[in-house]
């Protein structure tokens, strides 16, 4: 039999990487979508893709973008896929609010180009769809925990533009009978999460403030509380959704919230650092209690946290929980990380990146913004 062939879009982000080493696992021919840039954008993949002359693993580029409805349709057409996995976005929730058209453009029309891709090339019975769906479409709390009929309330761009991907998935699925489904998924991080989301952002910093090279890590609203699971578990979902005899809508969640505070707390715990928030609103700060580990002298009284109001969002989505009863029943799934391992995990990953650039450093070689 041939190998079954997947199309990823997003495949230079942290789920497209995760997701594309699963598929190559499971035997799948696996072909990404990737954006030209002037900069180097594969990174989180690299180890997949080699030279095309040395090629061993069935691993294959295309150009691409979600903007581009030719290009797509060119590229569905060659590709000929079984599945298609349709994680690009501009995913960044507060920049949203600054590209909020480029979002709604890539986020939200990006999935109605790929299903009428599916639709205008007559594949409605061979290629299946999965859609990048996300609790970011709760936005405003109507119920706790959020399960696969809790009302939607986006409170972002970002969430507006997810919402009609989601609803557009819905409809393809009920009018074409295409195989499409919504993963709804919270919240998942890993040691590739981007550095700017939240908790990338704080693993980074307690790393860098360890090891002598950053003083301070500056955020935003402390009390927003989250759903965190890790990513390597999450894209087992996805493809679990993909193998059902119905295409269904599923909740991909932990069942578990913690505070952004309790986050920094846990990754400070990691190289032994006790610290204490004090303050209130706007003037909240971290301040070492105590330094265990010799390796990450820091001296008690330290403030190591501070915010910084420029993090603060337009609206804010307060609390994310999710109900994964539907996916544990009907897909057989569930999380093998808790929040301790991938807190773990992360910072451990981001110490010995900042330990290699310290070697670096020390011996002349600075990579540049390393240590930005
Ligand atoms: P990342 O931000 O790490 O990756 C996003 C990917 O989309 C990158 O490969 C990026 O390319 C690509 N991309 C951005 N814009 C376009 C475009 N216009 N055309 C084509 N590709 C584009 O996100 P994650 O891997 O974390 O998330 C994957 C998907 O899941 C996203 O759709 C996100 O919104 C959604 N999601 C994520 C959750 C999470 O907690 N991680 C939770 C729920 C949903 P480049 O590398 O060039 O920037
Ligand atoms: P989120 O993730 O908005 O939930 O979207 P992010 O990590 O950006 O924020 C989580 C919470 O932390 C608060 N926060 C800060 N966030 C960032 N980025 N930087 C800060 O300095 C900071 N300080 C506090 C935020 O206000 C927020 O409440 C992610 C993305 O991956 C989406 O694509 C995905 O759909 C959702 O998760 C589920």
């Amino acid at each position: 039999m041939s190998k079954k062939r997947a199309l990823l879009t997003g495949v230079t982000g942290q789920d497209g990487a995760y997701l594309s080493e699963l598929l190559l696992e499971k035997g799948y021919e696996v072909h990404g979508i990737k954006r030209r840039s002037s900069l180097f954008n594969t990174t989180r993949i690299d180890h997949l893709y080699q030279d095309p002359h040395e090629r061993n693993l069935p691993f294959f580029l295309h150009y691409g973008d979600l903007t581009d409805s030719t290009n797509l349709i060119r590229i569905v057409q060659e590709v000929q896929p079984d599945e298609i996995y349709n994680l690009g976005a501009q995913s960044h929730v507060q920049v949203s609010f600054e590209s909020p058209e480029y979002t709604a453009n890539a986020d939200g029309i990006g999935a109605l180009r790929l299903l009428e891709a599916i639709r205008f090339l007559g594949l409605e019975k061979k290629t299946k769809y999965y859609q990048a769906s996300t609790s970011e479409l709760y936005g405003l709390v109507q119920e706790v925990p959020q399960t696969e009929r809790t009302p939607f309330y986006p409170r972002s761009p970002y969430g507006v533009a997810k919402l009609y991907a989601y609803w557009i998935t819905v409809n393809y699925r009920e009018a074409y009978n295409i195989y499409a489904c919504n993963g709804i998924l919270f919240n998942h991080e890993s040691p590739l999460r981007g550095e700017t989301f939240v908790t990338r952002k704080i693993t980074r910093a307690v790393a860098k403030i360890g090891l002598g090279l950053q003083d301070k890590l500056f955020l935003g609203n402390l009390a927003a509380r989250r759903d965190w699971g890790h990513a390597k578990d999450y894209v087992e979902a996805m493809w679990l959704m993909l193998q059902q005899d119905r295409a269904e809508d599923y909740v991909v969640s932990t069942g578990v919230e913690t505070s952004v505070r309790d986050f920094v707390r846990l990754a400070f715990q990691e190289i032994g650092v006790e610290i204490e928030f004090q303050g209130e609103g706007r003037k909240e700060v971290g301040i070492v209690v105590r330094a265990d580990d010799p390796d990450f002298p820091l001296l008690p009284g330290r403030e190591v946290v501070a915010i910084d109001p420029r993090y603060f969002r337009p609206a804010e989505v307060d609390l994310l929980i999710g109900d994964n009863t539907k996916a544990r029943e009907k897909l057989g799934w569930k999380p093998t990380y808790d929040l301790n391992g991938l807190v773990q995990e992360m910072v451990a990953a981001d110490l010995d990146l900042f330990r290699q650039n310290r070697v670096l450093k020390e011996a002349g070689f600075l990579v540049k913004n390393e240590f930005e």
